[in-house]
């Protein structure tokens, strides 16, 4: 059996994708980030770093939600992982690229305009974040440009956990940058997308 931990509102987000594309059956421990649950022995025990997501499949423990999808795509042998090589290498590289260049980004500029508390929010932070994001934004329009997906032909494991990072960009204004929004809602209108978005509550 494959277990899941953490909430839908957390990046366990792209894992609960994930296992929608598969259409796996899972349990999952719906806790949120910094949650008790995530303090215990037990569980620094599976994931040292008391972070979320974690998978436990029949034993084989898990965390780095990048990684997880990549792992459930192979091992479920899915043509979200690509056939190609070079496809899947470029699926990696664009999962690693987003890890680098807008995962903390895109979470810092939420928290600092709406998130967090009116008092704790500074405008310096979230203009540092916004701006980093804006380039990442034309890195992503650039590659769209040139190509209806990230990584090969079709929709994949590169779009699905680029896609599923940008959550947040759903609310946000991207009219500079169309191929960008027009991508993303192409990848968040599929159905695992909306059932796991819908898990939000
Ligand atoms: N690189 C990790 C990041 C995981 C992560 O930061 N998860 C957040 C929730 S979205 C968390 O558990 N935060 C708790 C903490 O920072 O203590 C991944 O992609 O899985």
């Amino acid at each position: 059996m494959l277990r899941i931990y953490g909430s839908a509102k957390s990046r366990t987000l792209r894992t609960l994708w994930m296992v929608g594309e598969l259409g796996l059956t899972y349990d999952q421990k719906d806790w949120l980030p910094r949650s008790p649950e995530t303090t215990t022995p037990q569980y620094r025990a599976l994931n040292p770093n008391g972070r979320v997501p974690t998978i436990d499949d029949d034993g084989f423990i898990l965390s780095e939600s990048m990684a997880i999808n990549f792992y459930l795509a192979k091992k479920h042998k899915s043509p979200l992982l690509p056939a190609d090589p070079k496809h899947e290498a470029l699926a990696l590289q664009w999962s690693l690229w987003e890890t680098d260049r807008l995962d903390r980004q895109i979470v810092n500029h939420a928290r600092h305009t709406k998130d967090l508390p009116e008092a704790e929010r500074k405008p310096d932070i979230a203009k540092a974040a916004w701006d980093e994001c804006a380039q990442s934004f034309d890195v992503l329009e650039t590659a769209l440009n040139k190509s209806e997906w990230l990584a090969g032909p079709s929709f994949s494991v590169g779009d699905l956990n680029v896609a599923a990072a940008l959550f947040r960009a759903l609310s946000l204004d991207l009219g500079k940058w169309p191929k960008t929004q027009a991508w993303l809602k192409r990848c968040w209108d599929r159905p695992a997308a909306q059932k796991a978005k819908a898990m939000r509550g």
